[in-house]
C-alpha cells in the first residue's frame, strides 16, 4: 500500500466505504488499533446535568458500596471485587494466574484443581518444561450463574482464552473451585452462562481454527480446520457437547427462554491474517438450537472425539443444530436485552448495531427461511460499537471504541426507524477516556437491569492519571444514567487488562462466609492424607510423618504462633507443610512462608492450606507468618534445620 494512500484515509472513510481487504489490513494495524486522530484532546463532556448528593459515586469512609462488581482482568489471569459506586478496589481472587500472597498455584489444594481436568498431553508438555500447571491466563470474562434469569449468587464463571479453559469461583468464599481445559477447541474466549431456567450450561466460544484432529499432520490444509462450540456441565463441571461451526467464535450470550444461544463470528472468511479476515463484507451470527443439540446428543447421533460429543453444525451441514444471519463485517459484542426479545450485535467495523428478534428465531428453520428476517433494527451509532449494555427500561447504550464515547438509543425507536419511520434513536453521547470495550449496567444482563451506573471499561487512559511509564493503567470510568444525560462521575485507573465487568446487589450475595467451614472440600485430600497418617488437624497438631524421602510437617496456628517451632528434614527431601489455623475470628488470616524456598501461602481462619517443596541446601531456614495477625506477628516464626545429606 502506498504511504499517501494510507495517511488519506480517515477513520470514517474506512469504516463507511467498503474497502477491500488489503486496504483495510494495511490500514489495520498502523489505525484502528489507536483510533489515530482527534482522540488527544477529549476532555469530560459537560453534560450540564446536576449530580444528585451522594450521586458522585464517592462513598464515605466505614460505609458500604452499594453493588458488588466482579471485574475480568485480562492477562493478569485472576478475577477482581470492586465496589460500585466507590470503584474501590475490594479483592484478588487468584484463578488461572499463580499468586504470590495467597500461594494460589502452589498450596497442593490449588494444583490439584488445576490438574483434575487437564489433559494427559498438557500434563506431558508441561512437565517437559518442568511446570505443573499452567501459571498464566487471560481472563476475559465474568459471569455469575443464574436462575430465572436472575443472579443466584452460587458460582461465578471466567475464561482464559490463553489456554482455552474455563473456571468456575464458588459464591460462598471466593475461592476458585473448577477449572476444565476444553478439548478440541482452541482460545476459549467468549463464554456466558444459560440465564433460563437455570445455569445449566456454561456456553464457551473457541476462536480459534484448528484441524479438529489436530495431530500434527498438516498446517497449510485449511478445510481441515473447525471452530468449536462447547456447552459445559456447570455442576459436573466437564463437557456436555460440543457444536463445530462455520466461521470462527467471538462473543456469545443466550435468551431467556433457555431455548437459543448465540456467537458473533469475525472469521466467516476463514482467513489466516488479517487481510483475509476482514475481506468479506458479511460476517455472521451463529444461532444454537439448544433443544434440537439436546435431542441429538439423547439420540446417540454424536462424533466422539477425545471424549467429547460432537455435533456438525456447519453451514453445509444443514443441521437443526444452527442457523447463520449474516452481519455486516467483523460484529464482536453479543448482548441480550432484559425485555427478553432483542439480541444485539456490535458491528465493529460496521458503525452499525444490528437488531435481532429472538422470538422469530423458529422461523428461521422453516424451509426457504430468509436468514435475515429476523433483524429488526440496524442503527448507525457511531464508530466502532463494541458492545452494549440495557437499563431495563428499553435504552441501550454501546461503546464506540474508535469515537471514545458511549451512545445511549432506544430500542423501540430504532425498530421504528429500520420500519422506515421517521425517528432518531440515539438518546445522548458522552465522551469516555478512551478507546471503550465492554461496558456495564447494574445486573444488566439480567432480568434485574437498573438504570442506575453505567461502568465503562476503557482500554487507554492515556492523559488521565499521573504517568506511570511506558505502562500505563486501563481506565475503568462511573458513568450515571439515572437522568436522561449521561453523567461522568468517576476515573478509576486499573492494571491490565479487565474486558468485562458485572455489577451485582450484595442481596445476591447472602450465602458469602467470614470463616472457613472445617469440613470445607477444598482441603478434603489433605485432610484424608492427615487422617491415613493419625494427625487430627480440627485440634493441636505438631507431627512430623516421615515416608522415605517425603516428609509431612503437620502445625496449627493460633496468633501469634506455630504450633511447631521447629523441625529437622534433610537436604533434597520432599517436604510437605499443613498448616490449619484454628483462628475462627473474622478476617483473622494467617499465613506460612518459607524462607529461601520460593513458599508462601494463606491460611484463613479454620483454613488447612498445604505446600509441597523439596528442602535446599543444609542448614537453618525460618519460616514465618507472612500475613499481619497480632501485635506479635514479627515473632510468629520458628525454624526447619536442614541437615546434610549423608547425616
Ligand atoms: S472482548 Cu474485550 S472488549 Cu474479549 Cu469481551 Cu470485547
Ligand atoms: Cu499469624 Cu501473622
Ligand atoms: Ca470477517
Amino acid at each position: 500500500m502506498e504511504p499517501t494512500e494510507k495517511k488519506g484515509l480517515s477513520r470514517r472513510l474506512l469504516l463507511g466505504a467498503t474497502a477491500g481487504g488489503a486496504a483495510v489490513a494495511g490500514t489495520l494495524g498502523g489505525r484502528l488499533a489507536l483510533g489515530v486522530g482527534g482522540i488527544g484532546g477529549i476532555t469530560a463532556a459537560t453534560s450540564g446535568a446536576a449530580l444528585a448528593a451522594g450521586a458522585d459515586g464517592s462513598i464515605p469512609p466505614g460505609q458500604l458500596d452499594d453493588y458488588y462488581g466482579f471485574w475480568s482482568s485480562g492477562q493478569t489471569g485472576e478475577m477482581r471485587i470492586l465496589g460500585i459506586p466507590s470503584m474501590r478496589e475490594l479483592m484478588r481472587v487468584p484463578v488461572f494466574n499463580r499468586c504470590s500472597a495467597t500461594g494460589w498455584g502452589q498450596t497442593n489444594e490449588s494444583i490439584r484443581i488445576h490438574q483434575r481436568t487437564m489433559s494427559e498431553k498438557t500434563k506431558k508438555q508441561l512437565e517437559a518444561n518442568g511446570k505443573k500447571i499452567h501459571d498464566n491466563g487471560d481472563l476475559h470474562h465474568v459471569h455469575m450463574s443464574m436462575t430465572d434469569g436472575k443472579y443466584d449468587g452460587r458460582f461465578l464463571f471466567m475464561n482464559d482464552k490463553s489456554n482455552t479453559r474455563v473456571a468456575r469461583v464458588r459464591g460462598d468464599v471466593m475461592k476458585c473451585d473448577a477449572i476444565l481445559e476444553i478439548p478440541n477447541a482452541k482460545g476459549i474466549h467468549g463464554m456466558r452462562p444459560q440465564k433460563w431456567p437455570k445455569t445449566n450450561y456454561i456456553f464457551a466460544n473457541g476462536e480459534d481454527e484448528a484441524p479438529l484432529n489436530n495431530d500434527g499432520s498438516t498446517m497449510t490444509d485449511v478445510s481441515t480446520y473447525v471452530n468449536i462450540f462447547t456447552a459445559v456441565d456447570a455442576e459436573k463441571w466437564e463437557v456436555a457437547w460440543q457444536v463445530q461451526v462455520s466461521g470462527n467464535l467471538d462473543n456469545c450470550d443466550a435468551d431467556y427462554t433457555g431455548k437459543w444461544a448465540f456467537s458473533t463470528s469475525y472469521n466467516s472468511e476463514m482467513g489466516m491474517n488479517l487481510a483475509e479476515m476482514t475481506e468479506s463484507e458479511m460476517d455472521h451470527v451463529v444461532i444454537f438450537n439448544i433443544e434440537e443439540i439436546e435431542k441429538a446428543v439423547a439420540a446417540g447421533q454424536y462424533e466422539e472425539v477425545n471424549g467429547c460429543k460432537v455435533l456438525d453444525g456447519r453451514k453445509d451441514a444443514n443441521s437443526l443444530f444452527t442457523r447463520y444471519v449474516p452481519i455486516a463485517n467483523n460484529p464482536h459484542g453479543c448482548n441480550m436485552a432484559p425485555d427478553k426479545k432483542h439480541l444485539c450485535i456490535g458491528g465493529k467495523l460496521s458503525p452499525t448495531v444490528t437488531v435481532l428478534d429472538t422470538t422469530k428465531f423458529d422461523t428461521l428453520f422453516y424451509e426457504n427461511a430468509e436468514p435475515r428476517s429476523v433483524v429488526v433494527a440496524e442503527p448507525q451509532l457511531g464508530l466502532g460499537p463494541l458492545h452494549t449494555a440495557f437499563d431495563g427500561r428499553g435504552n441501550a447504550y454501546t461503546s464506540l471504541f474508535l469515537d471514545s464515547q458511549v451512545v445511549k438509543w432506544n430500542i423501540e425507536d430504532a425498530i421504528r426507524a429500520y420500519a422506515g419511520e421517521n425517528v432518531d434513536p440515539i438518546r445522548d453521547k458522552i465522551d469516555v477516556h478512551y478507546q471503550p470495550g465492554h461496558l456495564k449496567t447494574v445486573m444488566g444482563e439480567t432480568l434485574d437491569a437498573q438504570n442506575q451506573w453505567l461502568v465503562c471499561l476503557c482500554k487507554f487512559s492515556k492523559d488521565r492519571f499521573l504517568n506511570t511509564g511506558p505502562l500505563k493503567p486501563e481506565n475503568d470510568q462511573l458513568i450515571d444514567i439515572s437522568g436522561d444525560k449521561m453523567v461522568l462521575v468517576h476515573d478509576g485507573p486499573n492494571f491490565a487488562e479487565p474486558h468485562d465487568a458485572i455489577a451485582v446487589h450484595p442481596s445476591v450475595m447472602s450465602n458469602i462466609k467470614s470463616v472457613w467451614d472445617r469440613n470445607d472440600p477444598m482441603w478434603a485430600e489433605t485432610r484424608a492424607q492427615a487422617e491415613a497418617d493419625g494427625v487430627n488437624i480440627d485440634e493441636w497438631a505438631d507431627t512430623v510423618i516421615r515416608d522415605g524421602n517425603k516428609v509431612r510437617v503437620y502445625m496449627t496456628s493460633v496468633a501469634p504462633s506455630f504450633s511447631l517451632e521447629e523441625f529437622t528434614v534433610k537436604e533434597g527431601d520432599e517436604v510437605t507443610v499443613i498448616v490449619t489455623n484454628l483462628d475462627e475470628i473474622d478476617d483473622l488470616t494467617h499465613g506460612f512462608t518459607m524462607g529461601n524456598h520460593g513458599v508462601a501461602m494463606e491460611v484463613g481462619p479454620q483454613q488447612t492450606s498445604s505446600v509441597t517443596f523439596v528442602a535446599a541446601n543444609a542448614g537453618v531456614y525460618w519460616y514465618y507468618c507472612q500475613w499481619f495477625c497480632h501485635a506479635l506477628h514479627m515473632e510468629m516464626r520458628g525454624r526447619m534445620f536442614v541437615e546434610p545429606k549423608e547425616a
